[in-house]
């Protein structure tokens, strides 16, 4: 059984939808950000960097992982999914793995920031982040005008990285002018364990909660 502590952000549903693909057994500890339960001793001893997501294995003596990239690919290679054995296969799903976690995640997620939450609308950060998710897209935008998805086959890459698309709009970042990565999107969204996974712990309508979720970021951000 998997323990699976998240909150509804586009790292954690990475795990969750993860765990919906590979049907593993788990159970779900909502992590209230804007309360800073993140950054409690308690999950401290979980993840020392007092972010989401992170899971703990109860079927190997409780052993915990943090990093969603690290997290996805421990739950590949305990079940055979997603990350094939073959060196140059699963170099390509690293390769786009790593292109998510160093750079797709930590520039949308400044986006969201300065386009977003900052009290303070700094046109210099909002363009410099927004314009670099956009070079981003363009990535792969061409990557998936040859390939159906990011490696060669629906992989952890992709699982990674759709939860940050599926928010673009969030960002400020439209996906109108990326038409290989729309439709990749597109596909994904369709899958089940993809809508059950965004459901986990619950499901945000952004639209529709906007100024609460905002609210609530500021909150974390202090
Ligand atoms: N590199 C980390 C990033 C995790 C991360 O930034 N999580 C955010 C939610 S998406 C979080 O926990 N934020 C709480 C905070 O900043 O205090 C990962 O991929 O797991």
């Amino acid at each position: 059984m998997i323990e699976l502590y998240t909150a509804p952000t586009p790292n954690g549903y990475k795990v969750s939808i993860m765990l919906e693909e590979i049907r593993l057994d788990y159970s779900v500890h909502s992590i209230a950000l804007d309360q800073n339960e993140q950054r409690s001793a308690d999950f401290l001893k979980l993840n020392p960097n007092g972010r989401i997501p992170a899971i703990v294995d109860t079927d190997a003596n409780g052993f915990s992982v943090f990093e969603s990239g690290a997290i996805l690919i421990y739950l590949a290679e305990k079940t055979g999914q997603f990350l094939p054995a073959d060196p140059g296969e699963r170099s390509v799903v690293l390769q786009w793995l790593m292109f998510q976690m160093a750079g797709v995640g930590p520039m949308q997620g400044q986006a969201n920031v300065f386009y977003r939450y900052a009290p303070e609308k700094i046109e210099y950060a909002i363009q410099r982040y927004q314009n670099e998710v956009k070079r981003l897209y363009g990535v792969m935008d061409k990557r998936l005008a040859e390939s159906s998805f990011l490696a060669d086959a629906y992989s952890i890459a992709d699982i990674a990285t759709f939860p940050w698309v599926h928010a673009s709009e969030w960002a400020g970042v439209p996906l109108e002018p990326f038409p290989n990565l729309s439709r990749w999107h597109d596909e994904i969204e369709k899958r089940p364990a993809v809508q059950s996974g965004l459901a986990v712990p619950v499901r945000i309508d952004l639209s529709a909660n906007k100024d609460e979720i905002i609210r609530k970021a500021e909150k974390m951000l202090t």
